[in-house]
């Protein structure tokens, strides 16, 4: 570090936690010849266009936090640390930047965690601010307040992991973080600020010279011609080729470029959860109806930002047509990823494509130039086949009207009222209300469906939505089993507090998965998978100045919708759904240890 820096750094006179002295720009502004840790944290971020802090006050960052404010940034204080690390992680898939989330020490940074890690298993760009307490007292485990070696902690759950002791390098510590966070793989990242830090002075010309704007954060990373060759000439050579579109498809932006390549090379393609709407559900091309037959039937799969996790049974497998539940399937793979290390995790991958997408589908585009041979008619008429007869069979559930509703009566109205405003982000779940939904709902617009990802966690909800609506600025539908609701429910407060468009519809069945299981032994305590019965949900939104709605029937289920999107008002739906309509653990039976034992 540069000495005339470090010189210039020394304690400020003023104790951290001053409440009563929201200093701004007006205690270390452009007049004032010192500036602190507090106002270089909040400098450095809006140099670099971070203006939307996600997070919960307390000591040591209650000032930053007023101080943020009156600097002009959006502060969205949260009930929940774990919320408001969900809505930095879901921000930064949206936008592209990382998605920041401000927590207090040792627990709020523990609650905070949880996000940080879904973000990076997800590749979701995320920054995790932590305050936390003195060093020398933490290293020698002597009790501090909330005391914690938070850095090393993260480490392991974070794509990398900083600490800022001094005031003059909290530059050089914000942008070693957005880097860290959206280059190459984008993941969640650790920034451990101390509460010393803040109150540091620092001379303010010296101090802004400290500070840097990230100049090229995410650069694009440019594939090898040959692997761009091999690629084309192997989908090339496929009788029944098939493209899957993975969440990663969806974060690089590259909309255009991505339809063209599906559209000019007319291959089938299947979109995982959060690639929905990329192209829209309707298009002819959309294998999502046939995806059993698809994906066993296939002979060459070009995946694009998707890996082949569980998601994807490993790449193998009854799945992929293996003859066994580890066997492969005969499939030959293109995998354009930014990751060089994705390729062969589960099974042989014959042409990597490693680049950013955006770079790798324009690449291939100008490689196939106008003459990609058409995929064989028998392939496209069997999926064709398939597609309608599904589509017909979801058609015939979709039309009946059972007493009480069940998923598919509930969301045949989701779907229509999605269908009817395509900007409005859909938050999704719960197990049979997150399978059911993404089934049945189709969405039109990329990056509009946000749910549980990679971890199918629970808790998502609430704090996505407030994310959404604050981020994105849309109306949002948040479609949220009972039990999942439960982890974030509470910040129904933050979004009437804020006031955000945010429609929540609980499909509630009583229970996680059902809410129909009893106590074998016919004693007292309920099954450790049932609430209590007719639960009144929606008088929680009701409780801050929302509205609730019970819905028992579609048609009330519909016009609650339809007035919420009109009113823009803070809603939740509390749409009652037979409590015997679920599977346990929904579309994934099969991974319960259980089920396995059975096979
Ligand atoms: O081809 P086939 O014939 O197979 O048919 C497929 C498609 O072709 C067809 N389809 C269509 N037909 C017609 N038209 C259209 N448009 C169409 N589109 C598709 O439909 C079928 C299905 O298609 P899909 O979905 O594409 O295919 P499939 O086979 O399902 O795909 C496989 C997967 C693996 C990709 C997919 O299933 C998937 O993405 N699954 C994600 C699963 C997931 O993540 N689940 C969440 C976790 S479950 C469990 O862990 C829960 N917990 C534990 C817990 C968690 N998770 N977290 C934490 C922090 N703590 C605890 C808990 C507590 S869930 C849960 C709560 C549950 O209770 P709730 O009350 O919240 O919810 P309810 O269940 O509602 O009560
Ligand atoms: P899904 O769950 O939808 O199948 P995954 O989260 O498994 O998607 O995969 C996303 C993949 O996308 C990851 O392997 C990640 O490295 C990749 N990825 C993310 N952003 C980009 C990008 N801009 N360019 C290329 N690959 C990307
Ligand atoms: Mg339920």
């Amino acid at each position: 570090m540069d000495q005339a820096m470090r010189a210039a750094a020394k304690p400020a006179p003023t104790a951290a936690g001053d409440a009563t002295r929201v200093a701004g720009e007006g205690e270390a502004g452009p007049q004032s010849r010192e500036t602190d840790g507090f106002q270089l944290v909040i400098d450095a971020l809006k140099l670099n266009g971070l203006d939307t802090i996600f997070g919960l006050p307390g000591i040591p960052i209650t000032d930053l936090t007023r101080r943020m404010q009156a600097n002009g940034m959006r502060v969205i204080s949260f009930r929940h640390e774990q919320n408001a690390g969900y809505a930095a992680s879901i921000a930064g898939f949206m936008t592209g930047k990382p998605g920041i989330c401000l927590t207090v020490s040792a627990p709020g940074f523990l609650n905070g965690l949880t996000a940080l890690a879904h973000a990076t298993t997800n590749c979701f760009p995320m920054i995790l601010i932590s305050g936390s307490s003195e060093r020398e007292v933490v290293d020698l485990q002597q009790g501090d307040y909330e005391e914690m070696d938070q850095l090393a902690i993260a480490r392991p759950h974070a794509k990398a992991a900083f600490r800022v002791l001094h005031a003059e390098d909290i530059g050089v510590g914000v942008a070693r973080a957005i880097r860290a966070a959206v280059s190459g793989r984008p993941g969640g990242v650790y920034l451990d600020l101390p509460a010393k830090l803040f109150p540091q002075a620092m001379d303010a010309e010296a101090g802004r010279q400290s500070l840097i704007k990230v100049v090229d954060p995410a650069p694009r990373q440019i594939p090898a011609p040959d692997a761009v060759k091999r690629a084309v000439d192997l989908l090339r050579s496929a009788k029944r080729p098939l493209i899957v579109l993975g969440k990663g498809a969806a974060y690089a932006q590259a909309d255009a470029d991505i339809r063209a390549l599906v559209e000019r090379t007319g291959i089938p393609y299947l979109p995982m959860s959060m690639a929905k709407g990329l192209l829209p559900d309707t298009h002819e091309q959309s294998a999502s109806a046939a995806r059993s037959y698809v994906l066993p039937e296939a002979d060459v799969v070009m995946m694009i930002g998707a890996r082949l996790n569980w998601l994807l049974s490993h790449g193998k497998g009854k799945t992929w047509g293996g003859a066994t539940s580890k066997s492969w399937g005969g499939q030959r793979f293109v995998q354009i990823d930014i990751s060089p290390q994705e390729a062969d995790s589960n099974v042989r991958i014959d042409a990597p494509v490693v680049g950013d997408i955006g770079s790798c589908v324009s690449a291939m585009l100008a490689a196939i130039g106008t003459g990609f041979p058409k995929p064989p008619a028998e392939w496209l008429d069997a999926i064709a086949e398939r597609r309608t007869k599904n589509v017909a069979k979801m058609a015939e559930s979709l039309a009946k009207n059972p007493v009480p509703m069940n998923y598919h009566s509930a969301l045949g109205v989701v779907r229509d009222i999605v269908r009817a405003n395509p900007d409005a982000f859909l938050v999704n779940e719960g197990a049979n209300a997150l399978d059911h939904t993404r089934a049945v709902v189709d969405m039109f617009k990329p990056r509009k469906r946000l749910d549980v990802g990679t971890w199918g966690v629970m808790g998502i909800g609430m704090g996505y939505s407030v994310a959404a609506a604050v981020v994105g600025g849309q109306q949002v539908i948040a479609v949220e089993g009972d039990s999942a609701f439960g982890f974030s429910g509470m910040e129904c407060e933050t979004i009437c507090r804020y006031g955000l468009p945010v429609c929540v519809v609980i499909l509630n069945n009583n229970g996680v998965y059902r809410g129909d299981e009893v106590n074998p032994t016919g004693g007292r305590d309920p099954s450790p998978l049932v609430f209590v019965k007719g639960a009144r949900y929606e008088k929680l939104m009701e409780a801050f100045g929302g509205v609730g709605v019970m819905a028992a029937t579609p048609a009330e289920l519909r016009s609650a919708m339809e007035e919420a999107i009109r009113s823009r008002k803070p809603t939740l739906i509390n749409a009652v759904i037979d409590e015997k309509a679920g599977t346990e653990s929904g579309r994934i039976t099969s991974l319960n240890p259980s089920a396995k034992k059975k096979q």
